[in-house]
């Protein structure tokens, strides 16, 4: 008796399912929940059961009424809900439109990642403008007037004394303007220089980086864009520190990673040499703290800054920057 009752409700389950008509559903009622129906005769037959039996079977045979009433009630409405669709020229078994997905510009992914990385180290992220006073890219920078990189060949010229920023270094010098140390930044933004070829564009991204307080040293610089790189590589990608030269920094460096492709062996990435240069760096200029009211017998402090299509690049095996702007749905789709 018992598996019988519980036979049943199986098969009115799955019969329910099957059902897409109203008058199925009609006839389902009167099979199962009707006056001679299943589990009608199933409750009357309880009484022939032992005394002790009873009450279970019972308890069980109106549960399994509940549940197929309530069921049932579901069934009709969804068929109703179709109806009502259909009356109004709807039909609710067309597949809808899919949605359209877009994605994070893998530029975007990394520029972000490599804030992520500063601000885990206590970094605060700051922006500036992007149309910026000659004062602010050069001038405030230590960057003399008969500078190359002043040029109307390099730079885009809005007016006499206004330009494109070509690198983010401003947003540096506004920011010291209007703090006082410890100052532990970094700005990430969009650069532009008269540039084009296969490893230039003439509108990129670079995050910079500036640290500023009582006796930080190039100690500090080191241990700083080492963690850096491992966290954006990987443990193993060592690092190699070269002398090099930049107005706004004394004594300024270079700094070499271990080439991610062929792991120092040489290759084609690394022009043979095992190394790939990704940042540049220093101790900031005391001409630049003068700029901008820092006290230099008290404050030091180290600067560094990357282009983030070149960290992109290496991330992701891409040889030719240019593939990042021509906004090629088959290639931004790939990240
Ligand atoms: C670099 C390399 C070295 C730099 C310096 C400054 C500032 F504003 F503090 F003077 N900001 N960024 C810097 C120093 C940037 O990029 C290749």
């Amino acid at each position: 008796m018992e598996q019988q009752i519980e036979q049943i409700l199986q098969q009115a389950l799955n019969e329910l399912q099957s059902a897409s008509q109203a008058a199925q559903l009609q006839a389902f009622s009167v099979q199962y929940l009707g006056r001679k129906g299943f589990v009608t005769q199933y409750l009357r037959n309880i009484s022939q059961l032992p005394a002790e039996q009873r009450p279970l079977a019972g308890k069980r045979a109106n549960e399994i009424k509940n549940i197929l009433e309530e069921a049932l009630q579901k069934a009709l409405q969804e068929i109703e809900t179709r109806q009502a669709a259909e009356d109004v020229g709807i039909d609710v078994s067309l597949p809808g439109r899919a949605a359209f997905h877009g994605s994070m510009h893998p530029i975007t992914q990394i520029t972000r990642q490599i804030c992520e990385i500063f601000s885990s180290m206590g970094f605060a992220v700051a922006e500036g403008p992007e149309v910026e006073l000659d004062h602010y890219n050069f001038e405030s920078l230590n960057i003399p007037k008969n500078h190359p990189a002043r040029d109307m060949q390099d730079t885009f010229y809005v007016s006499e004394a206004i330009v494109l920023r070509t690198h983010t270094s401003p947003i540096q010098v506004r920011y010291m303007e209007k703090h006082t140390p410890p100052v532990k930044i970094i700005a990430p933004g969009k650069v532009y220089r008269c540039d084009s070829d296969i490893t230039h564009t003439p509108m990129f991204h670079q995050v910079e980086g500036l640290v500023v307080g009582e006796a930080i040293s190039f100690g500090d610089l080191k241990g700083i864009l080492t963690v850096f790189v491992h966290q954006m590589f990987d443990d193993q990608t060592s690092l190699r520190f070269r002398p090099s030269f930049f107005p706004f920094t004394e004594p300024s460096a270079e700094v070499d990673i271990l080439c991610v492709m062929c792991r120092g062996k040489g290759c084609r990435v690394c022009k043979q040499t095992g190394w790939l240069e990704v940042l540049g760096s220093g101790m900031v200029h005391p001409a630049v703290f003068e700029n901008v009211g820092y006290d230099t017998s008290r404050y030091s402090g180290f600067a560094f800054g990357m282009g983030v299509e070149r960290i992109a690049m290496l991330k992701f095996g891409i040889d030719d920057i240019r593939k990042y702007y021509e906004n090629d749905i088959r290639f931004l789709k790939q990240f």
